[in-house]
């Protein structure tokens, strides 16, 4: 059951898409604290409440004892201290003695503290009072969620080709560069399905525009890559570039796409190109013009995007910028003790991201100037909106990759996101794996971490570890910042383990695809806490470091550097699978509880659950090349079981699930029947 409660005026984010009639009587569960004309809304939780949700944000699977901040930043520094990253996902459930979620569908800057002032406190503060808030409640989490989900619409589905694995690295400067890169994997046999182009391929950094240097005959590079099974993924940053003769910039300028400042002038920013425009992503007009401008891509064969720096991120506005240089003489043969030098400094560290610079620029919401910082969250999810609505229009008929660093709910109907910059930390390995539930719960399905980190030097066992786990993920991508150590799966000195791991990939590859879609149209998610499947188990609740994957399996990484095994914690008796590869493993059925397991470094663990299978094929150098026709399933003998596994074509939009459903069926003794869609052929490993 879902009420809606609406408090002043809210702008309207179109986060939802079944409208519900506002309640009449009072917010329940909550209290109303009024202080200051700030409105905080109170809970008091019982000690052994555990909360779900906030999507993007640092810590646990369970949210408690911290204070998270709704206000997308650029930032790339993720310590645990961190209360906001790039994102806005104000949903959250709360489990135990009650059990209610909670959506507050609000543009601006809001504060979730769960037992950061008060242990058994839980409050929110908007910085304004005018938001809508939903209270769901349903049968369980997971049921909760669903409901949610249901309200917001959707999840996006990429094509098959975006299930592969994916190589990208900030500094790919050229043709030759790229063509290094997809020799070496594929000479070495490590499957790859796609390149991505970070922003070295524009010229001078602007949007929809080429290098003609480095990349010459674009469109024929583009095939060039295709016939070898490698799509090109480039990079779309929000700032548009001031250049006299650049269309895009006079476009803008022109139909007043750009966001204005107070007096009706386009504001200036600086980001990547020097000083720049923002589209104006909230108006209905520059929004459809900007996703349009995507076209100039599509046209030359790119099927696929990234849309980056859109929380939006800025260098600097020019506004402030002037104000400092106006200050900086003062400095000048000043005696720069300790007070006058951290001024000083303060007023350069203050140039990017300043949140009084927020406050500098207007859109143009159907003829209503909006100042930004109220609706501050709605900006990476609007410019990723602009092109899926274009792409709906521009492509009717196939599916196009986009992912966005910035997002609010509801922008998981036109994307995934990837999870920004980290680090090449083991402790963001581990956080990579505690954000994938709660991001599925907010409907964002396609995401994954840069593999290996993408700030600061990586070491070898940091990658194959964390290529590990990411396997699972449906966004396999490896990244790294310009000026790290390069860390491609054929940098270091074990290629084959790394060959022997993204295989794995692979031959999981029908069972992700599977497992994707029936969340995607069922509204279901992929990523699961142990909790959300196991609610009566009350150490389920505890394990932060083992999640559900689809139905039939668990995965357990090991996120410790120079560990050679870790504790596991099985809910019931599973399948255990050790894998150093597709031909290379052994399976162990073990007993429900704890268990130490030796994982040496080229080793990672899968568990099926019992009265399911898995699916596996032959892995391929990329996803078009895999033979799905012929499966092997891996499960139990003497336990019927059965698997529904989602096959189409991968790239038109008709996701219809029971026409594209096979079913294989192994029954106790082990006969196997295949129904449904297509003929497989299937062979048993039942242990
Ligand atoms: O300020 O385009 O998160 O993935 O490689 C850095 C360069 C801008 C930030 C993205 C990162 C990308 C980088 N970008």
């Amino acid at each position: 059951m879902i009420r809606k409660y609406t408090y002043g005026k809210p702008f309207q984010t179109e986060a939802v898409v079944l409208q519900q009639k506002t309640e009449s009587g009072a917010l329940p569960y909550f209290q109303e604290i009024k202080e200051d004309g700030t409105l905080t809304l109170t809970y008091e939780m019982d000690p052994k409440d555990v909360v779900y949700g906030l999507g993007e944000n640092v810590r646990g699977i369970n949210k408690r004892g911290w204070i998270y901040e709704s206000r997308c930043m650029d930032d790339p520094v993720h310590v645990e201290t961190c209360h906001s990253l790039y994102a806005s996902h104000n949903f959250f459930v709360l489990s135990g003695k009650e059990t209610f979620g909670v959506f507050v569908d609000y543009a601006g800057i809001i504060s979730f503290d769960i037992g950061y002032t008060h242990l058994n406190q839980l409050s929110m503060t908007p910085q304004e009072s005018d938001m809508d808030i939903y209270i769901i409640e349903g049968e369980s989490v997971l049921d909760i969620v669903r409901q949610f989900r249901e309200l917001v619409g959707m999840s996006y589905i990429p094509p098959k080709w975006a299930f592969g694995y994916q190589q990208c690295r900030w500094s790919y400067m050229d043709e030759d560069e790229i063509r290094e890169v997809v020799k070496n994997h594929r000479e070495n046999h490590i499957p790859l399905d796609s390149v991505y182009l970070d922003i070295d391929y524009m010229e001078r950094y602007k949007d929809f525009s080429i290098n003609e240097e480095t990349f010459p005959k674009f469109p024929e590079f583009v095939q060039e890559m295709k016939d070898q099974h490698v799509r090109l993924v480039p990079i779309i940053d929000a700032g548009v570039k001031i250049e006299e003769g650049y269309d895009t910039y006079e476009e803008g300028v022109k139909n007043n796409y750009f966001c204005k400042n107070a007096d009706g002038t386009d504001f200036v920013a600086g980001v990547w190109p020097g000083r720049v425009h923002f589209p104006d992503m909230l108006n209905p007009k520059a929004r459809d013009w900007f996703g349009k401008s995507y076209k100039f891509l599509l046209d030359q064969g790119i099927e696929g995007f990234w849309n980056d720096m859109n929380e939006p991120a800025l260098f600097y506005s020019e506004e402030n910028l002037n104000n400092v240089f106006a200050k900086l003489g003062d400095y000048q043969g000043r005696n720069l003790d300790n007070d006058i030098y951290n001024e000083f400094l303060g007023m350069i560290h203050g140039l990017p991201n300043n949140r009084d610079d927020y406050k500098l620029f207007f859109h143009n919401v159907n003829g209503k100037m909006v100042r930004h910082d109220k609706v501050h969250n709605l900006f990476g999810y609007n410019m990723t909106r602009a092109a899926g609505e274009a792409f709906e229009e521009l492509e009717p008929d196939k599916r196009i990759l986009m992912f966005s660093r910035s997002s609010y709910v509801g922008m998981h109907r036109y994307g995934g996101i990837w999870m920004g910059d980290n680090k090449a930390w083991w402790a963001h390995l581990l956080m990579n794996l505690k954000m994938q539930p709660s991001l599925n719960m907010m409907g964002i399905l396609y995401t994954g971490a840069d593999i290996g980190g993408f700030g600061d030097d990586t070491t070898e066992d940091l990658v194959m570890r964390w290529t590990q786990f990411a396997l699972f993920s449906p966004l396999m991508r490896n990244h790294a910042a310009m000026g790290t150590r390069y860390q491609e799966a054929y940098s270091f000195d074990n290629t084959d383990t790394f060959r022997k791991i993204i295989e794995i990939r692979y031959a999981l590859v029908p069972y992700i695809y599977s497992e994707y879609m029936k969340a995607a149209i069922k509204n279901d998610m992929y990523f699961k806490p142990l909790s959300f499947v196991y609610p009566e188990d009350e150490h389920a609740a505890q394990v932060e470091d083992q999640l559900m994957v689809g139905e039939s399996l668990m995965c357990a990484p090991v996120y410790t550097q120079n560990a050679t095994g870790r504790y596991v914690y099985l809910p019931e008796d599973m399948l255990m699978i050790k894998a150093k590869g597709t031909e290379d493993y052994i399976c162990e059925k073990m007993t429900k509880g704890h268990h130490y397991v030796e994982v040496a470094l080229d080793e990672m663990l899968l568990f099926v659950r019992p009265g399911h299978i898995l699916p596996l094929v032959k892995p391929a150098d990329s996803v078009e090349q895999l033979d799905t026709d012929n499966v092997k399933v891996i499960g139990y003998k003497n336990q019927a079981a059965s698997y529904e596994m989602y096959d189409d074509n991968g790239f038109t939009r008709n996701y219809d699930l029971d026409k594209n459903i096979t079913t294989i069926k192994v029954s106790a003794d082990g006969d196997v029947e295949v129904e449904g869609a297509k003929t497989l052929k299937v062979t048993t490993e039942l242990y």
